[in-house]
């Protein structure tokens, strides 16, 4: 662990928990100014009041940690937040407070600007709710202004805090939900997640959605399977920096745990807000065992890697040096092309 000034300062640029300005003027005291070739994708975060949007929100992108959203009070309006993700990427979330008469006012007065432009639509149901019709009625008349005004916008539903749920009637309320929210939303597609503030599964759902607004995603993946060939490894993760999430990975051999992922980014994530309440920044790790040895490492200015070998002739010196080896590479992936806006391989 080592503290680290860009770190930190990357950390405010992505995070916290504050409103950042328009895209292209300078904020505050820090005084930094997104390049004009950001990339901006707007995604509004919609549900009724007291769905855990705003929770969801605080713990991915501003380090809150679950307990302390219990201290949120309800969004007033539009919550406007310019995220940072992977250097041009901007996702510029509207957290659009639930309460009925703001809801009304979105569907009429303020119809346009909130549903024009939209990139992606996220839903989010309080599973216990006792107002499932309202709930539904709302929903329905979200799909019609995108289709209206963002006829290509992606949707994505969430059925959230499903902790409040008995484990064993999680998956078929899940199942039932899913199927009702798919036939409703016909004819645009809807893809669910089922989620909670209190496991992984919010780590999940998020990642999903995120990878779904990366450009040229399919170029990362290529080059990180060049990579994890090159250097033998049996699985290579590529997280965001700041959130965690995991935008892109490779695996060459059958991994028994689906959830491994999401489970990473979780644990990593708690650990790394640990380490910041010391003052410290988390910079790497190795975990190794028997079986197998797992690298966590700072990998390009806006990306972690997680590299599995599996080979214990392989020493950990030389897996290091290869990921260090790689960084320039990656680095270059990264970079937008101007206008076009596309990843770079050189
Ligand atoms: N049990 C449980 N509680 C949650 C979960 N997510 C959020 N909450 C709680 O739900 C309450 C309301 O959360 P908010 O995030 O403020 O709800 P919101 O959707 O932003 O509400 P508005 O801003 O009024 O639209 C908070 O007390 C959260 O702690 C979850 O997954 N499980
Ligand atoms: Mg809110």
């Amino acid at each position: 662990m080592e503290e680290s000034d860009s770190e930190r300062k990357m950390e405010k640029e992505n995070l916290g928990p504050r409103m950042d300005p328009p895209i292209g003027e300078p904020e505050g005291s820090l005084g930094w100014v997104l390049p004009n070739t950001a990339m901006k994708k707007k995604v509004l975060l919609m549900g009724k009041s007291g769905s855990g949007k705003t929770s969801m929100r605080s713990i991915i992108f501003a380090n809150y940690i679950a307990r302390d959203t219990r201290r949120l009070g309800a969004t007033i309006d539009v919550e406007h937040s310019h995220v940072r993700f992977l250097g041009n990427l901007v996702l510029n979330l509207w957290d659009c407070g639930g309460q009925d008469t703001f809801m009304e006012n979105y569907f009429t007065s303020q119809r346009d600007n909130i549903f024009r432009n939209v990139e992606v639509l996220i839903y989010v149901f309080d599973v216990e709710s006792r107002e499932l019709e309202k709930d539904m009625h709302y929903y329905q008349s979200c799909l019609e202004a995108i289709l209206q005004n963002s006829p290509d916008a992606k949707i994505f539903c969430l059925v959230h805090k499903m902790d409040l749920v008995q484990e064993d009637q999680r998956d078929l309320i899940f199942k039932e939900r899913e199927e009702d929210l798919r036939r409703l939303s016909r004819p645009l597609e809807c893809s669910c997640f089922r989620t909670s503030i209190w496991d992984e599964t919010l780590y999940k759902a998020w990642s999903s959605i995120v990878y779904q607004l990366i450009p040229n995603v399919q170029q990362l993946e290529m080059n990180l399977r060049n990579f994890a060939e090159i250097i033998e490894a049996d699985e290579v993760l590529l997280f965001e920096r700041a959130t965690f999430l995991v935008i892109s990975h490779y695996q060459c051999k059958e991994q028994r745990d689906a959830h491994r992922f999401e489970k990473i980014s979780n644990i990593i994530k708690q650990f790394k807000l640990s380490c910041s309440k010391l003052a410290a920044s988390f910079q790497s790790m190795e975990v190794r065992n028997s079986n197998f040895a797992a690298f966590i490492d700072i990998f390009t200015s806006n990306t972690y890697v997680m590299v599995v070998m599996s080979d214990p002739s392989i020493p950990s010196a030389a897996t290091l040096i290869n990921i260090r080896n790689a960084r320039k590479h990656f680095e270059k992936l990264e970079r937008v092309d101007g206008p076009k806006q596309c990843l770079l391989m050189r």
